[in-house]
């Protein structure tokens, strides 16, 4: 395997930096005298070699668009999708079709055989082999080396990624139930693996967002609790006011619309509003304040009134008496395109697995994390810790297509991240720090909203908590 060091240290030799992404391009290929065509096609005044330096690699656009691109249009997640778990059987069918979606994805850029096919006779002994199967289970050995077992349909094998070699730091992240591929060398015993290289499904190198052809603005919140008593209702209105008077033509809320009932030990004691349906009605009446020209998604998450486990079913009827005709109630996750760009809205009750899992993950830098998301092309790979999933025929939770604009919440932190032409909003909160994220550390960032330019795709902040409110630089 070609190593990252001797790479860079070759840019390095023509006073070039190079981006990551194109160091993970070379690799993959495994075709070193592709250095030298990027060399030669990157201009004298340009100090660093990106993807559009590649020979042969072309932008591209998903074709997962509508005719006329209409203003907006629930894509995935239109309410009345998730359906309930028959039976133990469905999870057969989920992680089936998990397996064949994300397998599928990775399958374009390595040659895989069955893992069966590696003990049915000798021929892959010391040789070189490649796999795609889910993690069944990972650690780290008292020698500080990563194994996984690895399982696909036709069978398991035990795989060792040594920390000596380079490319490590991507397998300490590796977590239970995601997809991966591994191309490494068969032991003499045919009982492990050693790897050389892991593949993730990924977003392509070639991926180009869309951006609108015409003008629009969407704002983009979540964790709004309303009932709670830190719900900060001022800078609410105020934020309400300004939205008003603004160009903004969509609002997008990412869940935990209001506080809930009994989501935690002696959460009564911290509201004020102790009726779920008072909570909603209070919403709604928030909601018609603003002009009927804003469309507003209203997705849920794990304070909302519908079952936790994932994918959420959308607020149901009952609950949205006052709500104005300009609502839409989606599921979570969902993904709405806005003026052709696609928005995936996902409450992100995953970080709390995520960020437990993955070694230098934080609450602070949950933008981070959304990365880790995009590169596993899944919103929420682990199954049975925190993150409540429910079974379905398709997994809901693989991201397909890859959107514009990954939008999460949850964490109560304003986080903006890049990656690969996915940009990542994880919105802030319209609460103070509750007596729970005192206790845990959590320093909120209440009431900021994140303006996106549909043309440009450009986020801007607005923080409410100020009289004034002004774009924040990012
Ligand atoms: O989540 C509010 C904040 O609390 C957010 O930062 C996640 C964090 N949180 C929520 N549940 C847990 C658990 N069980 N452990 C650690 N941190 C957690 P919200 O969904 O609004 O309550
Ligand atoms: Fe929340
Ligand atoms: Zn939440």
């Amino acid at each position: 395997m070609l190593a990252k060091s001797a790479i860079i240290e070759r840019f390095l030799d023509e006073k070039l930096q190079v981006h990551p992404d194109v160091i993970t391009y070379i690799i993959e290929r495994g075709d070193i005298s592709l250095i030298d065509r990027i060399i030669e096609r990157v201009p004298s005044e340009c100090l660093v070699a990106s993807l559009s330096h590649i020979p042969g690699l072309y932008p591209s656009r998903d074709g997962y668009r509508f005719v006329g691109d209409p203003e907006i249009e629930v894509v995935l997640g239109r309410e009345y999708t998730a359906r309930p778990i028959d039976n133990v059987g469905d999870y057969i069918t989920y992680f089936n079709n998990r397996y064949t979606t994300l397998s599928g994805i990775i399958r374009g850029r390595c040659n895989a055989a069955p893992i069966e096919a590696l003990f049915r006779n000798d021929r892959y002994i010391q040789e070189e082999c490649t796999i795609i199967g889910m993690i069944a289970d990972v650690r780290t050995t008292s020698n500080g080396h990563r194994m996984a077992q690895i399982e696909d349909r036709t069978g398991a094998i035990n795989v060792l990624f040594n920390r000596g070699h380079s490319g490590f730091d991507e397998a300490e992240k590796l977590v239970h139930d995601e997809v991966v591929g591994v191309k490494g060398t068969l032991s003499s015993e045919k009982t492990l693996l050693f790897a050389d290289q892991l593949y993730r499904p990924d977003i392509p190198f070639s991926y180009q967002p869309y951006m609108s052809d015409r003008p629009g603005k969407a704002a983009l919140i979540s964790d709004i609790h309303v009932g709670s008593n830190t719900f900060l209702e001022e800078e609410w209105l105020s934020f309400s006011d300004w939205l008003s008077d603004s160009d903004i033509s969509y609002l997008l809320i990412a869940g935990d619309m209001v506080d809930g009932i009994g989501i935690y030990p002696g959460q009564e004691k911290e509201l004020t509003l102790s009726n779920i349906y008072e909570q909603y009605d209070r919403l709604g009446e928030y909601l018609s304040d603003l002009p009927s020209r804003i469309k507003i998604i209203c997705a849920p998450g794990n304070h909302d009134v519908v079952r936790g486990a994932e994918p959420q079913p959308a607020i149901p009827e009952q609950f949205r008496k006052k709500y104005s005709k300009n609502c839409i109630f989606v599921e979570n996750p969902a993904t709405v395109s806005v003026q052709g760009v696609k928005v995936l809205m996902y409450h992100g009750r995953s970080y709390d697995d995520l960020i437990s899992m993955i070694p230098g993950a934080s609450y602070v830098d949950a933008a981070d994390i959304m990365t880790e998301m995009l590169k596993r092309r899944h919103l929420s790979p682990c199954y049975g810790r925190r993150t409540p999933i429910a079974a379905a025929i398709e997994d809901r939770l693989v991201i397909d297509p890859v959107p514009e604009i990954l939008h999460t919440g949850h964490v109560h932190i304003l986080g903006i991240s890049h990656y690969r032409g996915v940009l990542c909003i994880n919105a802030g909160t319209w609460q103070s720090q509750t007596a729970f994220q005192k206790q845990m550390n959590i320093n909120p960032t209440p009431a900021k909203t994140v303006v996106l330019d549909l043309m440009t795709l450009q986020p801007a902040v607005y923080d409410f908590m100020s009289t004034e409110p002004t774009p924040e630089p990012i």
